[in-house]
């Protein structure tokens, strides 16, 4: 009798368990539709398709600009003046530290000699500059006398080099620009105005530094005349260029001078900035013009100098 109440009171508590259960899942199934009619989209952290492709095309646009401006750094950075100098500079020092200075100008695109020497390329030698207009040109750099930073434009050694050129070989430049040569009337007028220069006057271990103006040379059309300022000269240069203020450029073959009848580029044999056949003119004139016969009025013997200019 007692096991048979106790079999009964088992099954009926395991068959409310049962129930209980089901409506139990029945709850939590329903409740679980509900939510899921309730909150359609899925959380706000997951992104969409379209989401995720605006990210990625943010990301992509900001990792686009970062290495557009930062590429300017680091080509300036691995290119150091000095280092793409060597390249074009025939003397450079080896064991000169790149880098010592500031660098002004983008290697090769410096205007002059100063600019390079500011840059920290203190070795003279041949340069390559760029001009006015673009124009590239190679130029000796005299970074020793007076500070460094000379522009040469004109350099006699030995006498190696003949001066005694027409108005096309002057126009151009000639020589050797490790050596004697001049760096061209065009290449001149170029340099001489895109800033203010000083003009030096290098000859017997002494630099004789014009003090009266700034040196600019016009263009062809104008002849090539220099100037360099108005008024009464009061250094050795002055006095030796004072005759060269406004004149034409002279060659053997173009006669621009003030004497009728003499042409003093023949006489001297070089071109020259001349007014009148006179002593000082020698800058340019035959090296062994002394020694001589044929050449004369000659009482200055050539001797080894250099023109140079320095802002
Ligand atoms: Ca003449």
């Amino acid at each position: 009798m007692f096991r048979t109440t106790f079999y009964r009171l088992t099954f009926a508590i395991v068959i409310v368990g049962i129930m209980m259960s089901m409506v139990v899942m029945t709850m939590i199934i329903l409740k679980t539709i509900s939510t899921s009619k309730a909150q359609p989209h899925r959380p706000s952290h997951w992104p969409t398709p379209l989401e995720e492709s605006s990210v990625s095309s943010t990301m992509s646009a900001e990792s686009t600009t970062e290495a557009t401006m930062m590429l300017p750094t680091e080509q300036s950075t691995a290119m150091p003046l000095n280092t793409t100098m060597a390249m074009v500079h025939r003397g450079l020092d080896e064991t000169e530290s790149p880098g010592k200075g500031n660098h002004t100008c983008a290697p090769g695109k410096c205007r002059d000699c100063a600019e390079i020497y500011e840059g920290g390329s203190t070795t003279s030698g041949v340069y390559l500059v760029t001009l006015q207009n673009n124009t590239p040109v190679e130029v000796y750099c005299d970074m020793d006398t007076n500070g460094g930073g000379w522009t040469v434009i004109q350099r006699r050694i030995d006498g190696t080099v003949p001066f005694n050129r027409n108005w096309e070989e002057y126009k151009r430049g000639f020589g050797n620009k490790d050596g004697e040569h001049w760096l061209g009337n065009d290449n001149i007028h170029l340099l001489t105005n895109q800033k203010d220069y000083r003009l030096q006057l290098f000859t017997n271990n002494m630099a004789l530094t014009c003090s009266r103006g700034f040196f600019k040379v016009s263009d062809e059309r104008n002849d090539y005349r220099p100037d360099h300022g108005k008024g009464k000269p009061n250094s050795n240069c002055d006095r030796l260029i004072k005759d060269t203020f406004g004149q034409a450029f002279s060659t053997v073959d173009r006669d621009n001078d003030n004497v009728q009848t003499i042409s003093c580029a023949k006489l001297y044999g070089g071109g020259w900035w001349y007014g009148y056949c006179g002593p000082t003119t020698f800058l340019n004139q035959q090296w062994d013009c002394a020694r001589n016969p044929k050449c004369c009025p000659c009482p200055i013997t050539v001797k080894p100098m250099s023109l140079k200019l320095k802002p």
